[in-house]
């Protein structure tokens, strides 16, 4: 397949994530410009454009896919926002890159996935960033070797410094262990099936009836169980961490052993205060990825059923949080378009 030339990319939501991704496109990697920026708020648009030549500031996204030098759509607004923009990004026949979570609740997601499929083939890459993470991708290589035998248990521990305003306790499932849900199918190759969550008494750091932290159990369809600590309000850094135990022996990343310093009779190093600093090179690696494969007229990565079955998942943790006990995954059949394998 002939590869295009420079990719004209849209960039909708110019908050946090999206203005880093704008940064990433004009700055870091190849193959793309950002032609155009959306975001409800006219003057955050216009700031996050003005250093970008050629890029004009739309607040309406659809007015923009409708631009000429527009070939393709990265959503970057909030999950609620993502399924009307990925219709309209379908409407006109572009490419995404949407963050996650693809959307907020199963039904929705099942919309989307409904109409990807109605168009026959592939358009969306969902932004579960972790597949991109050096760490992530050697213990998939490691566990694709067979070496350490069959998975039994993942521990995950997923820890930020603070929650932003607005956050509600069953965010700290849809919006923080949306990560651990896909993180758990792509490793394991295994769909979950049943979602417990435990509740500690919240931490006295935590904003007063925010449920922080959690600890969430899940069970897969391949036998294993995964458990996720979620806290985030723990104050001292921004920690993901997995251990991966299997029946030969373990794997385990995310210690952040990069520098250890020795000083004044101690020994240690810094923890990362936030995800762009953590990720950082699994972003740039993630949308280098999109906008190869996108020249070259194809999609990869995670997929519209891999942000469904996320979706799935969070909707049943989201119960076992305020209902208690253990909630069953329900998840349609799987469509042939997204093959077979988590
Ligand atoms: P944010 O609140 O900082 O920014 C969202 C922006 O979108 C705001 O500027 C808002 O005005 C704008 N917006 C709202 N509705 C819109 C609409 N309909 N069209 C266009 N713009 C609209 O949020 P954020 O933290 O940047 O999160 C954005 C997305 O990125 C979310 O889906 C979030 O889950 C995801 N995210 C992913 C990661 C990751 O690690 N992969 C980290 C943080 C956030
Ligand atoms: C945020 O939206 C992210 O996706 C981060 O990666 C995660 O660590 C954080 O908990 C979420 O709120």
């Amino acid at each position: 397949m002939a590869q295009r030339g420079t990719l004209g990319v849209a960039v909708i939501g110019t908050g946090r994530m999206g203005a880093d991704h704008v940064r990433r496109i004009h700055q870091v990697i190849s193959g793309a410009r950002v032609s155009a920026v959306v975001d409800v708020d006219a003057e955050r648009a216009k700031r996050v454009a003005a250093p970008v030549h050629g890029c004009t500031a739309y607040t309406d996204p659809a007015a923009a896919m409708a631009a000429a030098d527009v070939d393709a759509v990265l959503i970057a607004s909030p999950g609620p926002a993502h399924e009307a923009t990925l219709l309209t990004a379908f409407e006109h026949g572009l490419p995404v890159l949407c963050e996650k979570p693809l959307t907020p609740d199963a039904a929705s997601a099942l919309r989307v996935l409904r109409a990807e499929q109605g168009l026959g083939r592939r358009r969306v890459q969902v932004g579960f960033m972790r597949r991109y993470d050096a760490e992530y991708v050697k213990l998939k290589s490691l566990l694709d070797t067979g070496q350490l035998g069959r998975p039994l248990m993942l521990h995950n521990r997923h820890r930020n410094v603070a929650s932003p305003p607005g956050f509600t306790s069953s965010m700290l499932i849809s919006d923080s262990v949306a990560h651990e849900t896909d993180v758990t199918r792509w490793l394991l190759g295994h769909e979950i099936t049943a979602v417990t969550v435990l509740r500690p008494t919240p931490s006295a750091n935590a904003p007063d009836g925010i449920q922080d932290p959690q600890f969430v159990v899940f069970e897969t369809d391949g036998g294993a169980v995964v458990d996720v600590e979620i806290f985030v309000n723990c104050g001292f850094g921004y920690q993901v961490q997995a251990e991966m135990v299997c029946e030969r022996g373990t794997a385990r990343l995310g210690d952040g052993h990069a520098l250890v310093t020795n000083m004044a009779g101690r020994w240690g190093g810094t923890i990362a205060q936030d995800y762009t600093e953590r990720f950082a090179d699994a972003y740039d690696r993630e949308v280098q990825a999109w906008v190869d494969a996108t020249r070259r007229d194809e999609v990869t990565g995670p997929s519209v059923w891999d942000g469904y079955a996320a979706a799935a998942v969070c909707e049943a943790g989201v119960r076992a949080l305020e209902e208690g006990g253990r909630v069953e995954v329900e998840l349609v059949d799987r469509p042939p378009l997204y093959g077979t394998s988590a």
